[in-house]
């Protein structure tokens, strides 16, 4: 793309927001309450982000709702009814329309608008955006709200576009719906939302065969209605709770129901523990026995040993002892991957219509226009599930052709990682910013606070660059390398960053994507005090122009 108008007088907006999710409806928000004119694109027909997109049957979210919600408004938090202890995928984009609609934010969402490139204009420090439609718009400053979580990954299986039955992915399931009942069904992928649709889809099919490349540490949710008197109770103490929040490592309280980033906090080694004790957590924990640990984050061997207690809960829930084996995660470690909260996952594999195709013992080859041919023959098929995952923290900003200065394209700039300052801004892309992205906490930190953080942070800089008549910010070189080497540093020796640990965390689900562990990890409380820290120093680490 050329730059094709250099009058800045001509600004579509002072700040273009790319994406409508929870990020962007904020940023909305917060910004246009603040005076700037903004302009949000959204690819999607509707508002919502990852909860627009991703309405496979059995969708939830993992963090329980009133902490999965916004804090930025008690009478919001108030008024608003969350009806279970995890909310469902449904209860959520309801919530994200309502907040579109209570705050008069959709005048100012063009949906149906992907935003293809983007180019900054050092004549004027302005960037002009392109559309899918081949429209350019012009701003000031931009906000990037793509999300964590938002790019799909298409597994590059020969034969895929062959298949003649329904093949869907669930992170673009569509909003009428697909056929299912009695059907002869194939899921690929067992992370959080082949755990989560597994179970469901079993309810409705002829036959679910479900092909794991690996098994999941998924852990019973113990969902469930949440009672007027649960949610009063919460309510009345909700600034305290925004509190806990805000001052917990993953921004997560635990107000009801199991925890999904939880750390074991009395000091309690399984290396020291007895045969007795241990099957005592197995007595009273059931699959969290393996969590109540204290030497399990940073020490492999008791990591292993808590593993081998995840595997014993397994194999006293599956009938068959061979599918308790397929489902028995090893070689990599308890905490490299995403935690993942289920109902009823394990038991779903006791059900006479589910068969798990062990990916580790058998090969997908390909694709047929029938089903799915693997090392053992032939699947035949009349629905394929894809729930296998995301080009996650990167892909959503690497797939738009951004170019910064001097023609600079991020895609080229991140094909050895991704590299931030604070995980908000890049050098040689000024005035660009980013929400949850590469280098905050991002998919460690639950969503909301971290929101309300991190484009409140935002807000202050573009208001104090605006107060200080100033047009441009762009993060230094020193300061970008210390932050990607503190980000680094603070994973090391932690399980995410274990050698026999592959996740969409390091990248690792992604033909070709570097190893990089992308988010950082060293918890909210440290990266707000850092932010907070740079915005009292005049915004030490960026160059004001
Ligand atoms: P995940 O967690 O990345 O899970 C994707 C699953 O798909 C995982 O089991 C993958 O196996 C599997 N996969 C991916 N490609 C293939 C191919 N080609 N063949 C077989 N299996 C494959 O994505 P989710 O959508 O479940 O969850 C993402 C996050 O959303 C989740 O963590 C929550 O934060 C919300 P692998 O493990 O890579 O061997």
């Amino acid at each position: 793309m050329s730059i094709t108008n250099p009058d800045t007088s001509a600004l579509d907006a002072d700040v273009i927001v790319v994406g409508a999710g929870m990020c962007g409806l904020y940023a909305l928000k917060v910004l246009r309450d603040q005076g700037h004119q903004v302009l949000v694109l959204e690819k999607g027909s509707g508002v919502g982000g990852t909860w627009f997109w991703n309405r496979y049957p059995g969708a939830r979210c993992d963090i329980p709702s009133l902490e999965y919600s916004f804090g930025f408004d008690p009478e919001l938090e108030q008024e608003w009814v969350w009806t279970e202890h995890f909310a469902s995928q449904p209860e959520i984009e309801r919530y994200l329309n309502h907040i579109a609609d209570r705050y008069d934010l959709r005048r100012d969402i063009r949906v149906g608008t992907g935003v293809t490139a983007m180019d900054f204009d050092e004549a004027t420090n302005t960037w002009l955006v392109e559309t899918d439609s081949g429209e350019r718009l012009r701003a000031r400053y931009c906000v990037m709200a793509t999300g964590g979580l938002s790019a799909p990954n298409r597994p590059n299986i020969p034969g895929i576009d062959s298949f003649t039955g329904t093949i869907v992915q669930t992170s673009l399931w569509p909003a009428d719906g697909v056929e299912l009942e009695g059907k002869r069904i194939g899921v690929i992928g067992t992370g959080s939302s082949g755990v989560q649709t597994i179970p469901e889809l079993a309810k409705v099919a002829a036959h679910l065969t479900v092909f794991q490349r690996t098994p999941a540490f998924t852990w019973p949710s113990q969902n469930k209605v949440l009672t007027d008197d649960e949610q009063a109770a919460i309510k009345t103490r909700y600034r305290e709770l925004r509190r806990e929040q805000y001052e917990s490592f993953s921004g997560t309280a635990g107000t009801t129901g199991a925890v999904i980033l939880q750390f074991a906090t009395d000091d309690h080694p399984i290396l020291e523990s007895t045969p007795e004790e241990r099957e005592a957590a197995l007595q009273e924990k059931g699959f969290s026995a393996c969590r109540i640990w204290t030497d399990t984050a940073k020490n492999l061997d008791a990591n292993e040993m808590a593993v081998e207690l995840f595997r014993e809960m397994i194999r006293r829930t599956i009938k068959d002892p061979d599918v308790a084996e397929g489902l028995s995660p090893r070689g990599f470690p308890l905490g490299c991957k995403r935690p993942v909260l289920d109902t009823n996952y394990f038991e779903t594999f006791n059900r006479d219509n589910v068969t798990l195709v062990d990916l580790r013992r058998d090969c997908i080859e390909e694709i047929t226009p029938n089903g799915i041919r693997t090392t053992h023959g032939l699947i035949e098929l009349d629905v394929i599930v894809l729930a296998t995952g995301f080009d996650a923290l990167t892909g959503a900003l690497t797939r738009i052709d951004i170019r910064g200065c001097e023609g600079r394209l991020l895609r080229n700039e991140w094909a050895d990682g991704p590299h931030t300052y604070l995980g908000v801004s890049v050098v040689g892309y000024p005035n660009l910013f980013i929400g949850v992205g590469p280098g905050s906490p991002g998919v460690l930190a639950t969503y909301p606070p971290q929101i309300e953080l991190q484009i409140g942070w935002i807000a202050d800089f573009l208001r104090y660059l605006g107060e200080h008549d100033l047009t441009l910010a762009e993060a230094q070189q020193s300061a970008q390398d210390a932050w990607v080497e503190h980000v680094n540093e603070v994973s090391i020796g932690t399980m995410f960053t274990a050698a026999s640990c592959n996740s969409w965390y390091n990248g690792q689900n992604i033909e070709g994507k570097p190893r990089v562990f992308l988010p950082y990890v060293g918890g909210l409380p440290l990266y707000t005090a850092r932010c907070h820290e740079v915005a009292a120093d005049g915004y030490a680490g960026f160059t004001l122009r």
